[in-house]
């Protein structure tokens, strides 16, 4: 670690302590802007990063709702607001019992990048809910959903803050919390992205994410005169992300073998092929069940529980070509990327976000492969979140064709700026330093046009 990061690092922990998660992914940018900052001082001198790690806003506050029974219950929301610089705020909502402070603050933190890195006007933010939409009724959902929104109405709107789905919010949230706004403010806008077809949303919208982590795969392919045909492939999760990143891996011909949930994995040595991926979907969207269904099913499969505390996980232990992380923070340690790189993969394209922790990370780059964060490989979905925002502003939808070919450009925008600031600050082959890098210019260039906010 550099002196210069090791100083930043010492401060942001005495002001954050606790902060584990957000301290994680301030000090993998850390490491990369340390390179900005030797070149360019004039960064260094306006403590740019130092601005971007303090939140430009944080709002938190009380979600009372009522369960089927009657039964009154308190939970607590949150709007992390972190920077403003290109556009305005624009990021999901998470709700799960595990959402607290740091968790979003790193994923709002990781958005500033991640939505400069799309070349679409968005600033970063990220909100939730230790909620836990699990075994609750859709009416319960869409009070709470209301309540939430209750408070929230007054802090965003389409051009001040956006915010959309991610863990735990879907289709079907994002309806209710659109309907409650709505009814608050009497005015039908684009304040929300992942909306129904019917009434403002994007085709692709909730494909982007998957896809476009697989487009990113398929571009690094690309630098070694490679395609996804024939590789195999693990995925993690089976929710949005991983539903929409298998479907694109048996679309380019790839061979998908595992899924899992919080309680396990499956592993299924025929493939996961498309009448299989539309049981999952099935399952997972409209039954709302766990993945181990699947082996009842396909009875060639196996299912093994995955207990969190165990030092490493299974998944990861299989040979194959690809790994699409698409579950949630840390699901790769320093352990899982050692079996993965024995295993043969060679690479890895980030659907989650920071689904590597920082000791995998640095696994994945001493090996020298195609390795993606997820700021890069993700940021498909926020970038179709970007152009539902731009349908929404004309009132004119555009077709999927059209989507997803802005979405394919886009993609391989973001890979050419990851390869080109990698090249340029002296690390080859390193997209972790060109994400960092190529998010950080723009929004600093914007910071230092502004002045000092
Ligand atoms: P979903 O809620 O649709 O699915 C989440 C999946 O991850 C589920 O299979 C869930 O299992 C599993 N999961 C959640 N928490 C944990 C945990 N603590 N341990 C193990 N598994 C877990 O969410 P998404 O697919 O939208 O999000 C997945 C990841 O992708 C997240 O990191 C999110 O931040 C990121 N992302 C999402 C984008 C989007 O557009 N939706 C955009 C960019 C990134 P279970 O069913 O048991 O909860
Ligand atoms: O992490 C992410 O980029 C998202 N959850 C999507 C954000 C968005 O505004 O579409």
């Amino acid at each position: 670690m550099s002196e210069f990061v090791a100083n930043l690092m010492a401060e942001v922990k005495a002001k954050n302590p606790n902060e584990k998660e957000f301290l994680q992914a301030v000090e993998e940018v850390a490491e990369s802007i340390a390179i900005v900052y030797e070149r360019y001082p004039e960064y260094r001198s306006a403590k740019i990063l130092e601005r971007i790690i303090e939140p430009e806003r944080v709002i938190m506050f009380r979600v009372p709702w009522q369960d089927d029974q009657g039964e009154i219950h308190i939970n607590r929301g949150f709007r992390i607001q972190m920077n403003s610089a290109i556009g305005p705020y624009k990021g999901g909502l998470r709700f799960h019992p595990s959402v607290n402070l740091s968790i979003l603050k790193f994923l709002a933190f990781e958005q500033v990048f991640k939505n400069s890195l799309t070349s679409l006007p968005m600033g970063g933010a990220k909100g939730g809910s230790d909620f836990d939409p699990k075994g609750k009724s859709d009416n319960e959902v869409m009070r709470f959903c209301q309540s939430f929104m209750n408070e929230l109405n007054r802090h965003i709107g389409p051009n001040t803050d956006v915010p959309a789905g991610d863990i735990g919010v879907g289709g079907r949230e994002i309806g209710f919390l659109f309907g409650q706004y709505k009814k608050l403010r009497n005015e039908f806008t684009g304040v929300l992205t992942g909306k129904g077809l019917s009434w403002g949303g994007s085709l692709i919208r909730p494909e982007a994410t998957g896809y476009g982590s697989v487009y990113f795969a398929s571009e690094m392919l690309t630098t070694r005169n490679q395609t996804l045909q024939g590789k195999t492939c693990l995925v993690s999760g089976s929710g949005n992300v991983a539903q929409y990143t298998v479907e694109k891996i048996i679309a380019l011909g790839g061979k998908v073998v595992t899924l899992s949930d919080s309680s396990g994995y499956i592993y299924d040595d025929q493939g996961i092929n498309r009448e299989k991926l539309d049981f999952v979907i099935q399952l997972k969207n409209i039954r709302r069940g766990r993945i181990q269904e699947y082996v009842e099913k396909y009875k060639n499969a196996v299912y093994t529980p995955v207990n969190p505390a165990d030092d490493f996980n299974p998944l990861w232990n299989h040979k194959a070509d690809c790994a699409f992380p698409s579950a949630t923070q840390n699901e790769i340690n320093g352990k899982d990327a050692k079996n993965m790189l024995r295993n043969g993969v060679y690479v890895v394209s980030e659907g989650a976000n920071m689904p590597t922790s920082l000791e995998g990370v640095k696994q994945f780059l001493d090996a020298g492969i195609l390795y993606a964060p997820g700021k890069a490989a993700n940021a498909g979905g926020v970038a179709v979140s970007g152009l539902e925002m731009s349908q929404n502003s004309m009132r004119l939808p555009w077709t999927r064709e059209e989507v997803d070919a802005r979405l394919q450009m886009i993609m391989k925008s973001i890979h050419k700026t990851c390869v080109e600031n990698a090249d340029k600050f002296g690390t080859p082959g390193n997209y972790v330093n060109g994400a960092n890098i190529g998010g950080f210019l723009k929004v600093a260039n914007a910071m230092m046009d502004q002045g000092l906010l």
